[in-house]
Order: C-alpha cells, then sequence, then structure tokens
C-alpha cells in the first residue's frame, strides 16, 4: 500500500508546550522523524503517558495497531514505509550515531527531566501543563507527579548527585555530541538523518525554550549550535519558527 491509500498514522504525544514540537524529547524526535521522512500523520494530544502501551509517550496507532517507543516505532514506519534517512552512512557514522543516541536518550534525556520538571527553572514554566486538571485538585496531581519524577531519577541515579555535579555530566554529554557533529547544515552534512531527529528533540528543548539552566547557557554559546536547533526547526516545523512573545513563553 502506498501513504497515498493509508488513513494517516495517529501520534498520540503530549500536548505542545513553547514554539518547539514537543517538550518531550522522545515525542519532538518521532515527530521530527515523521517530517524528515515525510510520513504524513495525526496529533492526538495525550497529556497522560498511561494510556500507552508502555505507559510512556509517544506511541502510534497504525492501521487499528498501537506500538510504543520511539526507536520501535521509527524501525516499524521505516519498514512498513519503505524509507531509510541513514541509508547513505558508512560503518563508522551508524555507530557514531547510535553513540549519540545512547548518550542523549539514556543520560541526557535524565537531566532533562531534572532541569525541566524539577529544577525551580524549569517547573516555574512546566507547571502550566497541568492547567488542564480541575483547580480543587491540581496542587495534589502535580505535587504527586513531581514525587513520581523524584523517584525515578533517585532510582536511575542522578538525583544522589548536586546540582554542580548533574550540570557537569550534561555538559559533558553536549561536548561530546557536539565534537561529532559536521559544520551542517545536519549532523552528518548535506542531508537529515536519523540522528538529526535524535540530536533536534533533547536540543529544542533546552535551547529554544525560556527554561533557564547553565545548559542552556553552554549551549548557545557554542558556535553554530543555536544556529543548528533553528535550522531544523524552520526546516521541518516552519509554524514554529517565528514565535511571538506569548508562545516563546507558554
Ligand atoms: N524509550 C522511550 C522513552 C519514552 C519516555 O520516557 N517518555 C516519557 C516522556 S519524555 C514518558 O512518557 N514518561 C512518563 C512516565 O514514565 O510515566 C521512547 O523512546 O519512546
Amino acid at each position: 500500500m502506498t501513504n497515498a491509500v493509508r488513513s494517516p498514522i495517529k501520534l498520540f504525544q503530549f500536548p505542545r508546550m513553547f514554539a518547539i514540537p514537543n517538550l518531550s524529547p522522545f515525542c519532538c524526535k518521532l515527530e521530527t522523524w515523521l517530517r524528515i521522512a515525510q510520513i504524513p500523520y495525526e496529533v492526538v494530544d495525550t497529556p497522560d503517558p498511561r494510556k500507552g502501551p508502555k505507559g510512556k509517550l509517544p506511541f502510534i496507532e497504525d492501521g487499528g495497531i498501537r506500538i510504543a517507543d520511539s526507536s520501535r516505532i521509527i524501525e516499524h514506519l521505516a519498514k512498513t514505509r519503505g524509507v531509510n534517512l541513514d541509508a547513505h552512512l558508512d560503518a563508522g557514522q551508524r555507530a557514531m550515531a547510535l553513540l549519540v543516541q545512547r548518550t542523549l536518550e539514556e543520560h541526557y534525556a535524565f537531566v532533562l527531566a531534572y532541569t525541566h520538571l524539577l529544577r525551580d527553572e524549569g517547573f516555574r514554566h512546566t507547571r502550566t501543563r497541568f492547567d488542564s486538571v480541575p483547580a480543587m485538585i491540581r496542587p495534589l496531581v502535580s505535587a504527586l507527579v513531581q514525587r513520581q519524577i523524584r523517584k525515578l531519577l533517585w532510582t536511575q541515579g542522578i538525583l544522589r548527585h548536586s546540582d554542580e555535579e548533574i550540570i557537569e555530566s550534561a555538559l559533558r554529554d553536549w561536548r561530546a555530541v557536539l565534537a561529532m557533529m559536521s559544520q551542517g547544515p545536519f549532523f552528518f552534512g548535506a542531508e537529515a538523518t536519523g540522528v538529526d531527529a535524535i540530536v533536534f528533540g533533547t536540543l529544542a528543548s533546552t535551547v529554544l525554550t525560556p527554561i533557564e539552566s547553565p545548559i542552556r547557557d553552554f549551549l548557545r554559546s557554542q558556535p553554530g549550535c543555536l544556529a543548528y536547533a533553528e535550522r531544523m526547526r524552520a526546516q521541518f516545523f516552519p509554524e514554529f519558527a517565528h514565535p511571538t512573545p506569548q508562545e516563546s513563553a507558554a
């Protein structure tokens, strides 16, 4: 079947915040991959991750079947739609892409949860995601969610470090990732590949939102880094490229 006769994929993800595709690095990654691959989809705003087959977002519904996990979804779509964004990469570049993915998704994503959902500078902005919860129980729900995140990050390990140590570990992640990045326009040069979706997935919520942190300051000071994020947004999400002051802060 071609894309023309398939019904569009349903993409279940957190409601958007700020002038980026999604604050969640995994939701942002998947939607970016879909845009690079030019696969049509419909967004279904889903504030509650427990609705998904694995209790996390994003997930998709494709031909009545629900699939969870951004990487598994990408594998499924690559196979069923015959798309391979990484076809021209050599073995070394594919290995590099996997190491970047592991650095950003298995370490930096936890730091993002810390800076955006626990740290005051982040929570001040992200608490608005509870605005749809009835006012009576809003403080309770928001405290409960924060407690769950604290528990997750304690078990994972990063919360056993000081703020300074957590930030330093994230700067190390980014120094390594930026050292591998080409001069552009994309991670491996002329064409956008799967790793661009992953890098933009985490970079967008770090540098294109008003959430302040030393990581944001560091990345915005690195030559080409902010320009890369803005270029990815302008090319694949032109609807967010010129945010109004309200959208930038929302
Ligand atoms: N490996 C998964 C990770 C997805 C994930 O961790 N999603 C987070 C949001 S960034 C989530 O749904 N968290 C809710 C929870 O764990 O309750 C993927 O690639 O999709």
